[in-house]
C-alpha cells in the first residue's frame, strides 16, 4: 500500500525543510560573509560563480526547448532576459562582470572562464544538462533551490559593504537585482512544482530532484576551498600552471 501524497502546504513545507542543506552553511560562504575572506578567495569565488551565471541561460533555454505549455513558456522566458539582459537593460550576467571588475578582476579574463575550476565546471555542467534531458517540470522544480537565495543575497548585501572595504560598490548590483527576481522565479517555480507533483513516489523523487541542486552548489563551493582555501588547485603537485581543461562539454 502506498502512502497518500503529502498535502500542496505539507509538500512546500517538505521542501523549505531542504533549506537545512543550502550553501549559505557552506564554510566558504560562511567565511565570506564573516569576513575573513582573502581577496584571492572572493576574486575566486567570483569568477567561478560566473560560469553558473553564464548557463542559467542555457539551462532555462532548454526548460523552454521542452515545454509545450505556451503560458508556462511566457513566464519562463523573463529568467532568460534577466539574465542575458534586454534592450534597455544590461542583465545579471553583464551586473556579474561589473562584480568581477569591482573585486578586481579583469572583464576578459573571467569571460574566458579559464579560472573556473574543474569541479565547478562539472558541477554547473551537470545541472544544465539534467535540465536538457529531464522532463520540463522536474527541471523546472529544480531551480527551488532559489526558496533560499533571497536570505544568501541579502546577506551578502549586510556583511560584504563592512568587511570588504576594497570591493566596489557597484558591483553590488547584482546582488540587489536578484532578490526580487528570485522571489518571483520561487513563486512560478511552485506553482508548478506544488501542482504536478501528486503522488508521494512522485513528492520523494522531487525532493531528491532538490537534493541534486543542494549537491551542485555545495559541490561548486568544495571545489573552490580546495583551490582557495587548502591550497590544493588541480595537479599542484605537479605544476603551479592552470593546465585543467576550458570546457568541452557543453
Ligand atoms: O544568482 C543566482 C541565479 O541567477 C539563480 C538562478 C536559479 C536557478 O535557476 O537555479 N538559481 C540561482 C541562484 C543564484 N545565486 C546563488 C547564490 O548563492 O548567489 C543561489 C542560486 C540558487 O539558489 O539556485
Amino acid at each position: 500500500m502506498s502512502q497518500p501524497a503529502m498535502s500542496p502546504a505539507e509538500f512546500e513545507q517538505a521542501l523549505r525543510a531542504k533549506g537545512a542543506y543550502y550553501h549559505i552553511h557552506h564554510p566558504f560562504q560562511v567565511a565570506m560573509y564573516e569576513g575573513r575572506s582573502s581577496r584571492e578567495q572572493i576574486q575566486g569565488w567570483v569568477a567561478n560563480r560566473f560560469y553558473y551565471q553564464l548557463c542559467i541561460p542555457l539551462k532555462d533555454a532548454a526548460i523552454m526547448a521542452n515545454c509545450p505549455d505556451r503560458e508556462t513558456r511566457r513566464e519562463w522566458v523573463q529568467r532568460i532576459l534577466d539574465h542575458d539582459g534586454a534592450p534597455g537593460d544590461p542583465g545579471g550576467i553583464e551586473a556579474w562582470l561589473r562584480l568581477a571588475e569591482a573585486v578586481g578582476l579583469d572583464r576578459e579574463q573571467v569571460l574566458s572562464t579559464e579560472l573556473v575550476l574543474p569541479g565547478v565546471r562539472f558541477a554547473v555542467d551537470a545541472y544544465v544538462n539534467f535540465a536538457r534531458r529531464a522532463g520540463w517540470q522536474e527541471a523546472a522544480s529544480s531551480s527551488l533551490t532559489e526558496l533560499f537565495a533571497p536570505q544568501i543575497h541579502q546577506s551578502r548585501l549586510d556583511s560584504w559593504p563592512q568587511h570588504y572595504p576594497w570591493i566596489d560598490a557597484g558591483g553590488y548590483d547584482y546582488f540587489r537585482k536578484r532578490l526580487k527576481e528570485a522571489r518571483r522565479d520561487v513563486e512560478h517555480g511552485l506553482r508548478i512544482t506544488l501542482g504536478h507533483y501528486t503522488t508521494f513516489a512522485a513528492q520523494q523523487r522531487m525532493l531528491e530532484i532538490l537534493q541534486f541542486k543542494l549537491d551542485v552548489l555545495w559541490s561548486m563551493l568544495d571545489a573552490m576551498s580546495m583551490a582557495y582555501e587548502l591550497e590544493r588547485p588541480p595537479y599542484h603537485t605537479v605544476t603551479s600552471e592552470r593546465v585543467w581543461h576550458r570546457g568541452i562539454a557543453l
